[in-house]
C-alpha cells in the first residue's frame, strides 16, 4: 500500500521540490491549492510533475475546508508549506500573514487532533524566528526568538502551538527551522530569485539596471532540493522533534550579486547596481548562519549544493528561460 501525504503549498516553491520526493518514495501525494480565477501550475510543470499530483481545495484560512479535505484524504503525513512568506510584504500585510501563517497553523492542527490524531505534522518554521536572537555567531535549536517582522512573529506562534500540541496531545508534530532556500523556481520577489532574474535581463540586452535595498544583510542560502529531504526525514523518524536546518556558512546579499555577475560573465556588477530605499525594510535580520548538528546527528541530513553551484543553477536556468522566451 503507498503510503499518503498532504502537502500545502503545494505551488510554491518547496511544495513541488517536496512531492518529488515524495513520489519518488513511492507516495501519494495530495497537493491543497486555493481557489483561483487564474491557477499557475508553472513550479510544478518545471519539476514534470503535472498530473502525479491530486489536487484538493481549500485554503489555510478556512478551518472547514481543512476538516474537509484530511477526512476524505486520511493522510499518513501533513507538510504544511503553505504561507504567506514574503517577509518585506509582511509589514502591509500583517492580519493576512497572521491569519495565514499563525491560525491557519491552529486549524490545521485542531483538524488532526479532533479527526486524524496518528496523522504526522510537519510545520514549515524559519530562521526569521531568531531576527535578533545571537546575530554575532550562529543559531541552533537553543538559540532565543527576537522575531523582527510580522511573518517572523507569526512563525514563532505557529512553532509553539506545533510544540504545544506535542507535548500536550501526544501528536507527532515537528518543525523544521529552515534557513533560507533558493532554487530556480524560487518566488522572483525574493532576493536570490530577483537578482539572477536580473543579471539574467543584464546580460541578454533586456533591462540596463538592478534595484536592491540592504546589501549587508548576511544569510545562509542553500538549495531547496536539499531541504525537503530533511522535511521527510523528520517524519519518519521514532520520536517528533525540532530541528534546525542550513548549510553553516553565509554570505551577504552584495556576495551573492557579485557571484551572479560573474557567472553571467561580467565583472563590474557595481554599473549595474543602485540601491533603493524602497527595498530596504522597518526592522531588518541582520545575520543568519545556522549549525545543524542537531540534524546531521539524528536525521543524517547534510546539504549536497554549495553557494557556488546554487548562484550558477540559478543565474543559468535564468538565461535559459529569458532566451527562449525571447526567441518565441
Ligand atoms: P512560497 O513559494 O511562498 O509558497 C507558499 C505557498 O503557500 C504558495 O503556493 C501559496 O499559494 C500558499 N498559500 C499562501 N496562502 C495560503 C492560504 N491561505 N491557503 C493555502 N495556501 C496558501 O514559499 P516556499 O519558499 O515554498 O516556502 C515554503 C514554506 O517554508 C513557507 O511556509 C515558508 O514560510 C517556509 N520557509 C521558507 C524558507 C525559504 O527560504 N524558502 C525558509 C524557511 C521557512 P499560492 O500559490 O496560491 O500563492
Ligand atoms: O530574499 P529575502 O526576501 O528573504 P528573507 O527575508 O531572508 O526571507 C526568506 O527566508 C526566510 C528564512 O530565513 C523565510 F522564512 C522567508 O519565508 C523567506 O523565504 O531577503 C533576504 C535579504 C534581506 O535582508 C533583505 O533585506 O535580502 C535583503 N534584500 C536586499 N535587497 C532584499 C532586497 N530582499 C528582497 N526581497 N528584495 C530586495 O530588493
Amino acid at each position: 500500500m503507498k503510503k499518503t501525504a498532504l502537502v500545502t503549498g503545494i505551488l510554491g516553491q518547496d511544495g513541488p521540490y517536496l512531492a518529488k520526493l515524495l513520489l519518488e518514495n513511492d507516495y501519494k501525494v495530495f497537493g491543497l491549492v486555493r481557489r483561483y480565477s487564474n491557477p499557475n501550475f508553472s513550479n510544478l510543470e518545471y519539476l514534470g510533475l503535472m498530473n502525479k499530483i491530486e489536487f484538493v481545495e481549500g485554503d489555510l484560512t478556512d478551518e472547514s475546508s481543512l476538516i474537509n479535505i484530511v477526512k476524505n484524504t486520511r493522510p499518513e503525513e501533513i507538510y504544511n508549506l503553505a504561507a504567506q512568506s514574503f517577509v518585506g510584504g509582511s509589514w502591509d500585510q500583517a492580519k493576512l500573514t497572521t491569519e495565514v501563517n499563525a491560525v491557519g497553523v491552529l486549524f490545521l492542527l485542531n483538524t488532526i487532533k479532533f479527526f486524524s490524531p496518528i496523522t504526522r505534522f510537519y510545520q514549515a518554521s524559519t530562521s526569521e524566528m531568531f531576527g535578533l536572537g545571537n546575530t554575532n555567531g550562529f543559531q541552533d535549536e537553543n538559540t532565543p526568538f527576537h522575531p523582527r517582522s510580522p511573518y517572523g512573529v507569526s512563525k514563532v506562534y505557529a512553532y509553539w502551538m506545533t510544540v504545544n500540541f506535542r507535548e500536550s496531545f501526544g501528536l507527532f508534530t515537528c518543525n523544521g527551522i529552515l534557513f533560507n532556500h533558493e532554487s530556480p523556481i524560487r518566488g522572483i520577489q525574493f532576493v536570490t530569485r530577483k537578482i539572477t532574474d536580473g543579471v539574467a535581463r543584464i546580460k541578454l540586452g533586456l533591462a540596463k539596471e538592478l534595484r536592491l535595498g540592504n546589501l549587508e544583510s548576511r544569510r545562509d542560502w542553500g538549495f531547496a532540493g536539499d531541504y525537503v529531504e530533511a522535511m521527510y526525514l523528520m517524519l519518519q523518524q521514532k520520536n517528533p522533534d525540532d530541528y534546525v536546518v542550513g548549510t553553516g556558512e553565509n554570505h551577504s546579499v552584495g556576495e551573492f550579486v557579485e557571484k551572479a555577475f560573474l557567472v553571467a560573465g561580467i565583472n563590474d556588477w557595481k554599473k549595474y547596481v543602485t540601491i533603493d530605499p524602497r527595498f530596504k525594510r522597518p526592522a531588518e535580520v541582520p545575520n543568519l548562519k545556522a549549525k545543524p548538528d542537531k540534524a546531521q546527528k539524528v536525521l543524517g541530513w547534510k546539504k549536497k549544493t554549495s553557494f557556488d553551484a546554487l548562484v550558477k543553477m540559478m543565474v543559468e536556468a535564468d538565461l535559459k528561460r529569458l532566451k527562449s522566451v525571447k526567441i518565441s
